[in-house]
């Protein structure tokens, strides 16, 4: 599929990761510009700026909610404020992903809601059949691509040019939280949910379209080729990676599906990124320098992301604590790359 414009708006967006691949790797934030811990919506504001005085490279926002005609996203970020983010990232010379935890199109209901029912982790049985069949959820699922491209479509730079993206739908289907997980649809299912939201999109030529399963810590050709959407298909291949458990089990886990992940990529010609990565409240502050910035020196990654700073959790660093002084080595270490570095 559009062979050549998919490979241009790869090689200008990726062309800093890919040349400077032996330099480092992109750090990127989830929602950085909207809030971080002790602010939400101050303009020009950004915990990793704070921590560090450089923007991240990449910038990670999330369009859950748009498939309801919602003007705020699933976190309470508005979608204008989205788009405008999106706009001046682009501006900077930044790298914009883009993820999007849709509801369950079954059992969604009206908000107020109590979480999980209707949401993207009311993992139902049967909603991926449903959406490819003919009927009225195949209908509400038709409508909710139609507002993700809409958005998709708007995102614009000041001479009216498509902002190039890597979007990442369908993330994380090799667990079982979300409805589209590999224990509530078969591959071919999966696949065809892809396509399906692919295919709608098939005009929006600034997309990168990225495929990131979960740790898996044994992942093998054969299993990811099981649902692997194809290379005709996917320009970045991400794993989304925490540390959940033990330091010694992260570490062990992401490298071996990082050594399997950017062996594929090599041979396939893929970029390969850590598409989501961190320690829920960074409990140990020198996890930045000590365990993170090992692993992206190892691998020719494209970029490491890590997820937002909310009050509730957050993944980044916190400006004037210890863990920001160990993100300020992690930021001055030759493997790591931030705005600055692949700015014009
Ligand atoms: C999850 C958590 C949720 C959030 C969701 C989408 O991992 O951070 O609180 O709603 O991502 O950003």
């Amino acid at each position: 599929m559009k062979k050549i414009s998919v490979f241009c708006i790869l090689y200008s967006v990726l062309f800093c990761a890919c040349t400077k691949q032996q330099q480092g790797v992109m750090f990127g934030h989830q929602d950085d510009p909207f809030y971080g811990i002790g602010w939400e919506y101050e303009p020009g504001r950004s915990d990793v700026l704070e921590s560090c005085g450089d923007w991240p490279a990449v910038m990670g926002f999330d369009l859950g909610g748009i498939e309801m005609g919602d003007t705020k996203n699933l976190d309470s970020v508005p979608f204008d404020c989205i788009r405008e983010e999106i706009r001046n990232h682009h501006r900077r010379g930044g790298v914009i992903t883009v993820s999007w935890h849709p509801r369950n199109p079954i059992t969604t209901i009206a908000h107020p809601h109590i979480w999980p029912e209707g949401s993207a982790w009311d993992a139902t049985d049967g909603v991926v059949t449903a959406i490819l069949a003919e009927g009225e959820t195949h209908d509400r699922f038709m409508t909710w691509l139609e507002r993700v491209r809409t958005f998709l479509s708007s995102l614009t730079d000041d001479n009216g040019q498509p902002i190039p993206i890597i979007f990442r739908p369908w993330h994380e289907n090799n667990g079982a939280w979300f409805w589209w997980g590999n224990t509530h649809c078969t591959p071919d299912e999966y696949r065809a949910l892809y396509f399906l939201t692919q295919d709608y999109m098939r005009d929006l030529k600034a997309l990168q379209w990225s495929y990131s399963p979960n740790l898996d810590g044994n992942m093998t050709e054969e299993k990811f080729l099981q649902w692997y959407p194809g290379d005709e298909r996917i320009d970045l291949i991400g794993l989304d990676a925490y540390q959940w458990g033990t330091e010694e089990d992260f570490v062990r886990q992401t490298r071996a599906d990082l050594d399997f992940l950017c062996a594929f990529g090599k041979q396939h010609n893929k970029s390969v990124a850590l598409t989501e990565c961190g320690f829920i409240n960074v409990p140990d502050a020198t996890w930045w320098d000590r365990v993170l910035l090992p692993i992206l020196a190892d691998y020719p990654l494209t970029y490491a992301l890590v997820w937002r700073n909310a009050e509730k959790e957050h993944f980044g660093p916190v400006p004037n604590t210890e863990s920001a002084e160990h993100f300020r080595n992690f930021y001055n270490s030759e493997h790591t790359l931030f705005l600055k570095d692949i700015a014009k």
